[in-house]
């Protein structure tokens, strides 16, 4: 994958299938989704393997776009040593909704190996507007401030290892 000389941050973005991994790429690329050679993305699984892109305004990282994991191809148990996922120099966890049993997995397992992590609460557009819809709120910004305070809240029941 990448040698013990190399001198790039790499960093895997993880987490289940479809939680927008390859979109969050393209976009801290500033690529549209459907320029050749952006991250494939798409409502079934794109990535079978691990592919690196460069991100031009910080030449010195490296983003990998990983397979979802919790999927028959790629089984949770397996999924960080397989992809050696150990080696990188840091995890970005992409959670939706809930926070995942993968996400609290790798969460641990990125502990474990002094990785650091950024969890990152993604699709939040589709949340707001439901929240919106339900009309629980008037303001999109007391419903952001409740999405954010519910996923805090699941952080915290989780006691996950996060500094
Ligand atoms: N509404 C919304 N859709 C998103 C977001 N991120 C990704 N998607 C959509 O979710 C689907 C899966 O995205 P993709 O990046 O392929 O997920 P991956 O399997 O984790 O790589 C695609 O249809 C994306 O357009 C987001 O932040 N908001
Ligand atoms: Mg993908």
């Amino acid at each position: 994958m990448f040698g013990e000389s190399d001198s790039h941050i790499n960093v895997a973005v993880v987490g289940l299938s479809g939680t927008g991994k390859s979109t969050l790429i393209n976009r801290l690329r500033k690529v549209p989704d459907n320029l050749p050679g952006a991250a494939l993305c798409g409502e079934v699984e794109t990535a079978n393997k691990p592919t690196m892109y460069d991100l031009p305004c910080m030449p010195s990282i490296r983003l990998w776009d990983f397979p979802g994991g919790n999927t028959a191809a790629q089984p949770q148990r397996y999924y960080f040593d397989t992809l050696r996922l150990y080696a990188f120099d840091a995890l970005i966890i992409n959670a939706t909704d809930a926070l995942s049993d993968l996400d609290v997995h790798l969460c641990s397992l990125a502990a474990l190996y002094s990785l650091p992590v950024a969890l990152l609460r993604n699709k939040a557009d589709l949340a707001l507007e439901a929240k919106l819809r339900r009309k629980d709120f008037t303001l999109p910004h007391d419903a952001l401030a409740q999405l954010r305070e519910e996923f805090h809240a699941s952080l915290s029941s989780e006691s996950l290892p996060l500094s």
